[in-house]
């Protein structure tokens, strides 16, 4: 529940049906494209040009002040971002903790009086979508679906083989936990997998990863799955949990203290949103194969699940009463988009509509499954880092960041050269025609020029789906 500043102010917006400030969560897994989307985002508002984003006739952003981020988080580290792209021409860091952008738009359309709108926009580090299924859930109903989904895994189910003879065998609890981070480290090499849970294990509360030159027996010894070495906890199967009550106690404990600490602030904002807009990298996942696929469909649909709490009027009617309904009603999401992101790693017109239905598919189902007034669809590329060329054989022109031999080429030794990357296919492809797709990743193109934002393609599109223009 949001308590606005100005109550008063709050609830003749609630009567009039007005949102402000309009909450926007963009989310997705790790190098989903989220930073960089917020990055060129702002750049682009704050020195909107209606020919660089076009937001329709006569629409155009007068001014975008930054304003005070809340203190429950750190405020979006724009300028670095920014930088990191302009002056040293490489991608921003990938993100280690959440943090929050409050901007005031003065908004001009056509010929009325220019109006003020102020948007909310966080930022996150994507490995904590894998914890979202702790949202509304206890440990036992934890324990459940991450069993689960390890066990729907064909690639999964045999890394967790040690693991579960582990908890069968009942082995005691130092044990177990070393067996479950030996095979969240073994999940993260395979393939940097997306559903590890608890997310600590990768990024921890300060934000630290695992050292790189690391191995799963390492990473077992100085990773922890919980807050701390004292208070950590595995997923046990109901037959094991049944016979093992104290240690479910302990873990329950440790489980619900995680949860309230790292999970529930970045959840309470997301669900507190006006409008939820979900990032895929379908190049990535096309590359990374069906258990890619299978990850991001998960974290895809935890994410959707945070926006199926309509409860319905009465409901909420009584919990909060009238007056708390006009003040602090609990907000739903009302609209969602799903995005293809980087849609500048394929090259043809067919390639980028076949992203689009791509994301379609993926989640058409849960989406109609789901109270929401309104959901579409989108690809976009937020910062344009290739060129089209060839005009035969689909081409493109970007500084690659990998040579063929697969070692990084250093940026400043990067010079633009000609590619060709895989087709994007219009359905997603079964296991056994699912093929090696190629998308090289190229260095960022982007002017040097401060109020020149980023070349993007579909950016525009989305912004006006979310400020409703
Ligand atoms: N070609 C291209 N690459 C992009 C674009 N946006 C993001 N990328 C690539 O995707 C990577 C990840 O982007 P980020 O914005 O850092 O992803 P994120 O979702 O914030 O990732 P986490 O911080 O790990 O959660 C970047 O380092 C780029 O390599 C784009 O518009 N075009
Ligand atoms: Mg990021």
């Amino acid at each position: 529940m949001r308590i606005k500043e100005n109550l008063l102010g709050t609830a003749c917006n609630r009567i009039m049906g007005r949102r402000s400030p309009l909450r926007i969560a963009i989310v997705g897994s790790q190098a989903s494209g989220k930073t960089v989307f917020l990055t060129s985002l702002i750049a682009h508002l704050q020195h909107h040009d209606p020919k660089a984003l076009n937001l329709g006739k006569g629409v155009e952003i007068l001014k975008c002040e930054k304003l005070k981020s809340s203190a429950k988080f750190s405020p979006f580290p724009y300028e670095y971002n920014r930088s990191t792209l302009v002056h040293n021409n490489v991608w921003p860091a990938k993100t280690s903790a959440v943090s929050e952008v409050r901007l005031r738009l003065n908004l001009k359309r056509g010929k009325r009086k220019p109006e003020q709108l102020d948007l909310e926009f966080l930022d996150f580090p994507g490995e904590r979508a894998a914890d979202f299924l702790m949202s509304a859930r206890n440990y036992n109903e934890w324990s459940d679906m991450v069993l689960g989904s390890i066990q729907a895994d064909r690639c999964y189910s045999e890394l967790a083989r040690e693991f579960n003879s582990i908890i069968e065998s009942r082995g005691d609890e130092s044990e177990m936990i070393a067996a479950y981070k030996k095979f969240l480290g073994q999940a993260m090499i395979q393939r940097y997998s997306r559903i590890i849970t608890p997310s600590v294990f990768l990024i921890d509360s300060k934000g630290k990863r695992p050292d790189s030159g690391g191995t799963p027996e390492l990473w077992s010894k100085d990773r922890f799955c919980g807050l701390s070495a004292s208070e950590q906890f595995v997923p046990l199967p109901e037959g094991v949990r049944f016979q093992n009550k104290e240690l479910v106690k302990k873990f329950e404990k440790r489980y619900r203290k995680y949860r309230g600490k790292i999970v529930a602030p970045l959840v309470n904002w997301l669900e507190d949103a006006d409008q939820m807009y979900i990032l895929l990298d379908i190049p990535q996942i096309l590359a990374g194969g069906f258990s890619m696929y299978n990850d991001e469909q998960a974290i895809a649909e935890r994410v959707l699940e945070i926006c199926d709490q309509d409860k319905g009027f009465w409901h909420e009617l009584v919990q909060v009463g009238v007056l708390g309904w006009l003040l602090v009603k609990p907000s739903r999401i009302r609209r969602i988009g799903i995005i293809a992101t980087k849609s500048d790693m394929v090259a043809t017109n067919d390639d980028i509509d076949n992203l689009e239905s791509l994301v379609r598919q993926m989640t058409y189902k849960k989406l109609r499954g789901i109270a929401v007034k309104a959901y579409d669809f989108f690809t976009c590329s937020t910062v344009m880092s290739t060129e089209l060329i060839g005009n035969r054989i689909p081409c493109l022109r970007g500084r690659l960041v990998y040579d063929e031999n697969g070692e990084q080429v250093a940026e400043d030794a990067s010079v633009p050269e000609e590619f060709v990357p895989s087709r994007v296919p219009e359905h997603w492809p079964q296991d056994k025609d699912w093929g090696a797709f190629s998308f090289p990743e190229v260095y960022p193109k982007i002017s040097a020029r401060r109020d020149t934002p980023p070349h993007q393609e579909g950016l525009d599109r989305i912004v006006r789906s979310f400020l409703g223009l």
